[in-house]
């Protein structure tokens, strides 16, 4: 009961955050709560129409709906938005109801289900329902199955959802620039019976990808490949939400791929098995265990694993996708011994940093001065140090003693002893020590450009 008082309260939006604001539009219309922070906001039971387990969207939330005489009513407002895409840098982007991507939508196998759509951009739009079974005039492609959302005007959508499973909502208009501006959402649909296909926990994230040029804060909507931020929901590591888990638990991770190349997601410990796609889940015959799953543009995935202990990468395989902008104008220096050139360098010009001569991990100690709203290529700092990773990373963390349901950072890992690398403290021969161990290298001096103090 007091789950139920509480999502009453969540839908009048006052436990979605302090930034939430409260739109009512017209009286026929449902509320639109929109959401201003990039903080995971766990939803609760439903309070109305069928019991499913929810979601849990990195780093997002799930759209609160009304009944209205047995049907589900929702309201997206697509708008532009600000999104913080990690500590440090914020971008403009477009949105629904406040954030890029817009909230998840969820709902239940047989639900019939009415979307209102609010265009606040400055330009038309539409909304396809991606991998939803539905009638032709419901699919939201602009000019072949309605025309454009006009600026200010409202559209509705309703169908019977037929099929559980993965599915995304986007527009069908001017599809480059709004998609390259970060318009998005997942939809969910449970089965019937939430006993089937049960998870412990069930997370969600949609691939995207973003070209701001370091220092600006609004996407390049024209770039094809180049893009500069590698995002889950929007968001680069560090700013993504680890996957938490207690151990034993059954998890599932659903990713789909709104960017214009392919993602091959792998994560490091339990083996796990892709068990759906947005065409709908896979025979248990038909599974096979994997450590990566290659994401297609325009794809989904669902998979699940039995979670072991421990601190887990998850990440794309791309280490270019693992980096954040300006990780591709840096010239190749391995090996290049700069320390007389950068001398005459530096003489001529001041601020000439010499970066990569021993391979990059250094760059991710060192903090470089960046531009105003600019994230360093590589971040993070983990319990042993730099962990020298930006973009489409996170952590799969999974202990022994979490309570269900809390989805908070646990911190590092404590790991059983005898379970740890560690250096090796014998004798080593002179003639395997590496020639960096000698006393005579690193007599640089990396000088700093003007206008920024500190380190
Ligand atoms: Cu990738």
């Amino acid at each position: 009961m007091t789950q139920r008082r509480n999502f009453f309260k969540a839908a009048g939006a006052t436990l979605l955050g302090a930034a939430t604001v409260s739109r009512v539009g017209a009286a026929s219309l449902p509320e639109a709560v929109t959401q201003s922070s990039a903080t995971l906001q766990a939803p609760p039971p439903p309070p109305t129409g069928r019991p499913f387990n929810p979601i849990v969207t990195l780093n997002g939330w799930s759209l609160p709906w009304r009944m209205k005489d047995g049907v589900k009513e929702f309201h997206l407002l697509a708008e532009p938005v600000v999104r913080e895409i990690a500590p440090g840098m914020k971008a403009n982007l477009w949105g629904y109801n406040g954030q890029s991507p817009g909230p998840t939508i969820e709902a239940v196998e047989g639900d019939r289900v009415r979307i209102f759509v609010t265009n606040r951009l400055p330009e038309v739009t539409s909304v396809h329902w991606h991998g939803i079974l539905l009638p032709s005039g419901m699919d939201g492609v602009t000019g072949l199955t309605q025309p454009p959302i006009a600026v200010g005007k409202t559209f509705v959508y309703e169908f019977v959802l037929q099929r559980s499973g993965t599915f995304m909502y986007h527009p069908h208009a001017d599809e480059m620039t709004q998609m390259a501006m970060g318009m998005m959402g997942l939809f969910i649909v449970h089965p019937k019976d939430p006993r089937q296909l049960r998870a412990d926990r069930d997370y969600g994230f949609i691939l995207n990808a973003y070209d701001v040029e370091p220092g600006a804060a609004t996407p390049r909507v024209n770039t094809m490949l180049d893009f500069n931020l590698w995002t889950w929901n929007s968001r680069a590591f560090p700013g993504i939400d680890p996957i938490v888990a207690r151990t034993g638990e059954r998890v599932r991770i659903r990713v789909g791929n709104l960017t214009m190349t392919n993602h091959p997601i792998h994560m490091h410990g339990p083996h796990f098995e892709v068990t759906g796609t947005d065409g709908g889940w896979v025979p248990k015959s038909a599974r096979w265990p994997e450590v990566t799953t290659d994401i297609g543009v325009g794809q989904m995935r669902a998979f699940e694993f039995d979670a072991l202990a421990g601190d887990w990468a998850i990440h794309c395989h791309k280490s270019h996708h693992t980096m954040n902008a300006m990780g591709h104008a840096v010239p190749t220096m391995i090996g290049v011994d700069h320390r007389e050139v950068a001398q005459k360098i530096a003489n001529l010009v001041p601020d000439y940093m010499v970066m990569g001569d021993k391979g990059m991990h250094d760059m991710a100690a060192m903090e470089m001065p960046l531009p105003d709203n600019t994230l360093p290529m590589m971040t993070g700092t983990g319990p042993f140090g730099p962990i020298g990773m930006g973009g489409m990373f996170s952590v799969v963390k999974v202990r022994d003693d979490l309570a269900r349901g809390d989805h908070r950072d646990p911190g590092p890992y404590r790991h059983p002893p005898g379970t740890l690398a560690h250096e090796f403290t014998g004798e080593v021969d002179a003639a395997l020590r590496a020639p960096a161990a000698q006393p005579d290298a690193g007599t640089l001096q990396v000088r700093k450009p003007h206008g920024h103090s500190g380190h």
